[in-house]
């Protein structure tokens, strides 16, 4: 039977250059784990699970009135969680990245949208199932933030693999 749904979210893509370095540093740490791949390194601003396919032209055309200017996010902090979960976060969430999150947020409650409730967690994740826990680590990443995008979260044999649905630019 189709699935008439997709697990659906709003994130930061992490621009190329940025996310090679970040990859090429995480590797460095050597914790084993599976590795996210570099196009698929993200921040999600709302995670909005599965939604109706037939929502998609709504929730693109609700993206493009978003009104956000451009900012940098510094990744400075390596933290751990349960699975072996690893992610870079910035330790001082700049007040333009929960604008942004919360400007989505409102516009999607008001279009009746379903998602996920719960205040912004800022994170990267780098690695799932580390065979390690890092050592003391000093990471200085900047991230210079200039679009958002949609992304639909597929599974597939060899893992979840995002597939990007829409992209829209940030404009000062
Ligand atoms: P994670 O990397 O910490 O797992 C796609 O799954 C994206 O949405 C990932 O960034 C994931 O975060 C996040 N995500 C998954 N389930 C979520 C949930 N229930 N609430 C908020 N974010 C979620």
């Amino acid at each position: 039977m189709r699935d008439d749904t997709l697990r659906l979210f709003f994130a930061l893509p992490c621009p190329p250059e940025s996310a090679a370095a970040i990859c090429a540093w995480r590797d460095a740490l050597a914790l084993g784990g599976r590795a996210l791949a570099a196009e698929h390194l993200h921040l999600t601003l709302v995670f909005l699970g599965q939604q109706p396919r037939a929502r998609l032209d709504e929730l693109r055309r609700l993206a493009a009135g978003i009104e956000a200017a451009p900012f940098v996010l510094h990744l400075d902090r390596l933290d751990a969680g349960r699975h072996g979960l690893l992610w870079l976060a910035p330790s001082a969430p700049p007040a333009a990245l929960e604008r942004l999150a919360a400007q989505l947020r409102e516009r999607l409650q008001a279009a009746g949208v379903d998602c996920d409730g719960r205040p912004l967690h800022p994170h990267l994740s780098l690695l799932r199932h580390a065979a390690a826990r890092p050592a003391e680590a000093h990471p200085d990443f900047a991230w210079p933030v200039e679009a958002f995008a949609l992304y639909a979260s597929l599974p597939t044999p060899r893992g979840v693999r995002y597939r990007e649905l829409g992209r829209w630019p940030l404009r000062a």
